[in-house]
């Protein structure tokens, strides 16, 4: 028998695929999701990363493609590279787009490729105290092709401390320093650190993954204008499809562009990218800007729900869309992995992560991250955090007891009830 891709569909063509996507959606419509760095995208969003743009090959960039018929998909990537443009405009900054970059990684990788040489030093903010993967670990392509230097937070306040980091800088001349995290929870000075950058003669990356939205929407200040390159994924606060991007001064154009392709990749994902431009789009919309203040007083809220319940934040608080909880106060004998595992089987999604001066490991360290963007999605406010920080707090308090998990993944169903999401399998 003839395979006919005409008639048909997912639920016929591969049940076992179909019966996961239908749990899937289950899963998101009656779970509670806090981790930070997920969001929940419009259907606009999912319609045009579904659809034939994932049949063309389009190597190269606009007008000068390695293949035919690259007229439709020329349209979306100019599209996307101008609303990428326009978002994060600063007057008096001559800005360059690349869209191509998969993912945050791929972004970070070509940055350091168009402007290091194998064995430069990068400066770069420790994974513990809320760094990332691709800022220096010792296994990922960073820490192993390039000399990583590392600055944290204070251990007291939990914040950058400016000051310090700028002496290292000025002591270790690094050729790049690079700024932005996946667990800080306060506001980045951009305009402090590409002073401190240019100081010391370094190049400065600020990676705006987790913020990119915040920044965005201008409820946090923007790196634009003080870091030579600015990388983000699109899929956390931006709230678009998973992938990544770069932003440069164009005199970095050419470098860039061809350290993303050929450097990086090959054939651009051309489906994602016109689900970036309907991000993109979307994030030039008034009703962004709302979304994105909204993050931020629900995650504050967040946080005040916990300290009042006598919870330890660290640096005491937010300022952006995540908080972490320093469970050896308030639960000195629950680590990061059973926490998180305790408030699964509730239907409450975090995700455990480690804290500076972690005296756990990675594995099982004292942090749980949290934070807002989907639940901020899904249209709820500042009343409904009250209601998920008692949550936690009464599955906290009781980790092993599962009649009482059963009871609250009761009450997270009737919550996610009322703020439904806009998806089902079909
Ligand atoms: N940055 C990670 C996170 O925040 O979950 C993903 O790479």
């Amino acid at each position: 028998m003839s395979f006919n891709i005409s008639n048909n569909n997912l639920r016929n063509a591969d049940p076992e695929v179909f019966s996961a996507l239908i749990k899937e959606v289950d899963r998101l419509q009656t779970h509670l999701e806090l981790i930070p760095s997920e969001n929940a995208v419009s259907r606009a969003i999912m319609q045009a990363q579904g659809s034939v743009f994932t049949l063309k090959y389009a190597e190269g960039y606009p007008g000068k493609r390695y293949y035919g018929g690259c007229e439709n998909v020329d349209v979306i990537e100019n599209l996307a590279i101008e609303r990428l443009k326009k978002i994060f405009a600063v007057s008096g900054v001559n800005l360059h787009a690349n869209v191509q970059p998969h993912s945050g990684s791929q972004a970070n990788a070509a940055v350091y490729q168009a402007a290091l040489k194998p064995g430069d030093t990068i400066l770069t903010m420790r994974l513990s105290d809320g760094g990332h993967l691709t800022h220096g670990h010792p296994k990922n392509f960073s820490g192993v092709f390039y000399k990583i230097e590392h600055y944290g937070v204070d251990e007291t306040t939990g914040q950058i401390d400016y000051d310090k980091l700028e002496a290292q800088a000025l002591a270790l001349r690094p050729q790049m320093i690079t700024v932005g995290a996946s667990a800080y929870p306060r506001v980045i000075n951009f305009k402090r650190m590409g002073e401190i950058a240019k100081k010391s003669g370094a190049l400065m990356l600020a990676d705006i993954a987790h913020i990119a939205g915040l920044i965005a929407a201008g409820v946090h200040p923007t790196p634009v204008g003080h870091a030579d390159f600015i990388t983000s994924t699109t899929h956390k606060t931006l709230r678009g499809p998973r992938g990544g991007i770069i932003l440069c001064e164009e005199k970095w154009a050419k470098a860039i562009d061809s350290a993303v392709f050929p450097g990086q990749q090959g054939g651009p994902l051309m489906h994602v990218i016109a689900a970036k431009a309907v991000c993109f789009a979307e994030a030039l919309t008034p009703a962004f800007k709302d979304y994105q203040h909204q993050i931020i007083k629900n995650s504050k809220a967040l946080a005040e729900a916990f300290i009042k319940r006598g919870y330890k934040l660290l640096s005491g608080g937010t300022d952006n869309h995540l908080l972490l909880i320093d469970l050896r106060h308030s639960h000195p004998t629950l680590d990061g992995l059973d926490a998180q595992k305790a408030l699964e089987a509730a239907h409450i999604t975090t995700n455990r992560n480690t804290i500076p001066g972690e005296t756990r490991s990675p594995f099982r360290p004292s942090g749980l991250r949290m934070g807002t963007p989907v639940v901020t999605s899904r249209g709820m406010k500042e009343a409904e955090m009250e209601t998920i920080a008692s949550f936690i707090d009464r599955v906290l308090s009781a980790p092993a007891d599962a009649l009482l998990a059963q009871k609250i993944a009761g009450e997270v169903a009737d919550l996610c009830k009322k703020f439904p999401l806009p998806y089902s399998a079909e």
